[in-house]
């Protein structure tokens, strides 16, 4: 164990200044802070952000941003542990709320790094995605994987509001974020294709079975089939067991992103549950109900879309605060990319 290492002021200061000068520096005085032990350091703080205060200064942004000057009109959910300029919701999470009113669109492009769309509020918003037109009801996840082309309508009634999470920090952070425009798609497929041939986990068209055409064949998961899901398993688990449903790709059965995982989590009627300690950092956002999230002791109320961020290795439980209606949770987590790296840990 060295708790000891030398510091910067035990070395000559002319030595030191010619280190600097020819672009290196010596390791050991920083060498506990990127590898200090048993635990990371985690400079992401287990903060919450409200809806009720994000929506007004949205609408405002609405009104502030005509989305020509915009592109995408998003305020962005910045932890303040890691910078507000660095928008990083976790070390890896990027996390937005976006808002499109009627009549607008947000033009066609894509991207290296990946995306999703969690809907929030309003009616008649959609998101094309290579050349499939769909639609964005309230708590579906629609799903913008890298280097797919996507563009955003509305042509409903009053705004549409959704949540955006991207690996945006990761692909920054190693200097691959770039994108290309694009001329609006031609909408050329029945609207939802991949909902009708994807329509039920364990069905899948036949085809699939001797080869994938794309490898992410499913691109808008319904809420109100999740909620179903979610729903019929709290109904077979067991008190104090965690009703938690993943979304996956229906070809593989794995993660549908190449980086975050995305699952959503019923808390039953006055159930109070402990989410296993692991290594990967998330984001917790309300969908339906209200309740508490204790993220390494520090207690959140939280109701509908509000999000909470998740630091690495933290300690999380997270009660219903009704006795008598269901609370569900929509996640996003960088357990896939822990997973791809050889990194990921489930500590209990
Ligand atoms: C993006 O492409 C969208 O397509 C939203 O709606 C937010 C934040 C950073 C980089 C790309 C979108 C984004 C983004």
């Amino acid at each position: 164990m060295s708790n000891q290492l030398g510091r910067v002021e035990d070395l000559p200061a002319d030595y030191y200044q010619s280190l600097v000068s020819m672009n290196t520096l010596p390791l050991w005085p920083a060498l506990r802070s990127v590898l200090p032990y048993d635990i990371p350091a985690r400079r992401t703080q287990p903060v919450m952000w409200r809806y009720s205060d994000i929506r007004p200064n949205l609408l405002r942004a609405g009104e502030l941003a005509p989305i020509e000057k915009a592109e995408r009109r998003v305020l962005v959910l910045c932890n303040p542990g890691l910078g507000l300029q660095n928008m990083q919701a976790t070390a890896s999470i990027y996390i937005g709320m976006q808002l499109i009113l009627p009549g607008e669109t947000a033009p066609n492009h894509r991207h290296t790094p990946s995306a999703v769309r969690f809907v929030i509020e309003g009616q008649g918003g959609f998101t094309v995605v290579s050349g499939e037109k769909l639609p964005m009801e309230k708590g579906d996840l629609i799903l913008t994987p890298p280097g797919l082309w996507h563009e955003h309508g509305h042509a409903g009634k009053g705004p549409v509001i959704w949540l955006d999470a991207l690996d945006l920090p990761l692909i920054y952070g190693i200097d691959a974020s770039y994108c290309i425009e694009g001329k609006s798609q031609a909408v050329d497929q029945a609207q939802g294709k991949c909902n009708a041939e994807f329509r039920q986990g364990g069905v899948i068209p036949y085809r699939s079975l001797d080869s994938s055409s794309t490898p992410y064949p499913l691109l808008r998961f319904p809420w109100r089939e999740v909620r179903q899901s979610l729903l019929a398993l709290a109904g077979v688990t067991a008190k104090g067991e965690l009703v938690h449903l993943a979304y996956v790709n229906p070809e593989t059965g794995r993660e549908c992103l190449p980086t975050l995982g995305f699952s959503a989590i019923m808390l039953r009627p006055g159930e109070e549950t402990r989410l296993r300690k692991r290594s990967a950092s998330a984001v917790i956002h309300g969908v339906e109900g209200a309740g508490i999230a204790t993220i390494d002791h520090v207690a959140h109320a939280f109701g509908e879309a509000d999000t909470i961020a998740v630091p690495t290795h933290a300690e999380v439980v997270l009660s219903n605060a009704s006795g008598k209606e269901p609370a569900c949770l929509f996640m996003v987590d960088d357990a896939p990319l822990h997973r791809k790296l050889g990194i990921y840990e489930v500590f209990d």
